[in-house]
């Protein structure tokens, strides 16, 4: 076999591993699993990488590419109120946001054929929405859709419903798309609680540095999904019961029936 050939079928494998990584994915690593209201619990994803603009990027009207964020899915059992926050291990260079959907990507039922921005019924979807020409096909603060190979005609892409969202800092970072919930401060840090009803959802964190979108350097975060308990209809009789003996105890101690 000619020498080019060879090293040709060599790099193949490589460059595919490259594109799968770049697809919309739930990996194991990136699932928080199921919360319900019986159990309080905090779950925490670290070692994770994304670049310092992706979710700034799709807040404008060209969206932005599904593969400059990450992608992570939790399920909830019952409503629940969660709490999302995320910390960048390096916000000097990266400041984070995040967008919560519901719904979740083809990845999550058929792990081999993912969505992503180059399958041929995103980019026609895509098309179809007429000008500006989109980038990519992830809206950081609207529902957006999106196909996988398999997909054959619009029925086939997938919606991720748009829930909400939070970004690190002011514009002066995020940039000056309108409605976004900036907490203020650039500190590399960001939280946010949601009322949300049972089903599964997908979280999109990314980069909240608009202006920096030649910088494809991957940088770290850690990212905790909190279910916040509530109280329950047993505890709130109870205290309801509680403050009852109150009053009574005060009436009786002064003079009152
Ligand atoms: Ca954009
Ligand atoms: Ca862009
Ligand atoms: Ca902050």
């Amino acid at each position: 076999m000619p020498r080019l050939t060879l090293l040709c079928l060599s790099v193949l494998p490589f460059l595919s591993a490259i594109t799968a990584s770049a697809h919309l994915t739930y990996p194991a690593a990136r699932d928080f699993g199921v919360f319900s209201g019986t159990v309080p619990r905090t779950a925490t994803i670290t070692g994770q990488m994304t670049k310092n603009f992706g979710w700034a990027d799709g807040t404008d009207a060209d969206f932005g590419h599904q593969d400059d964020q990450r992608y992570f899915k939790f399920t909830l059992g019952e409503a629940l109120t969660i709490s999302i926050s995320i910390s960048s291990l390096d916000p000097a260079n990266m400041l984070p946001a995040f967008s919560l959907y519901s719904g979740v990507g083809h990845a999550a039922t058929d792990p081999n054929n993912p969505d992503y921005d180059g399958a041929s019924i995103t980019q026609q979807y895509l098309t179809s929405l007429g000008s500006p020409t989109r980038e990519g096909a992830f809206d950081a603060l609207h529902t957006w859709k999106i196909a996988n190979d398999p997909a054959t005609s619009f029925a086939d892409l997938v919606t991720l419903t748009y829930m909400g969202h939070a970004a690190d800092g002011t514009s002066a970072n995020y940039g000056l798309a309108p409605g976004i919930n900036g907490d203020g401060l650039a500190d590399g840090f960001v939280t946010a609680a949601f009322q949300l009803p049972a089903g599964a959802y997908t979280l999109v964190v990314g980069g909240a540095n608009y202006t920096t979108q030649t910088d494809a350097t991957a940088r770290g975060f850690t990212a905790t999904v909190s279910a916040v308990p509530e109280p329950s209809s047993a505890l709130l009789a109870a205290l309801g019961l509680l403050s009852f003996g109150m009053i009574r105890r005060r009436r009786c101690a002064s003079g009152m029936a």
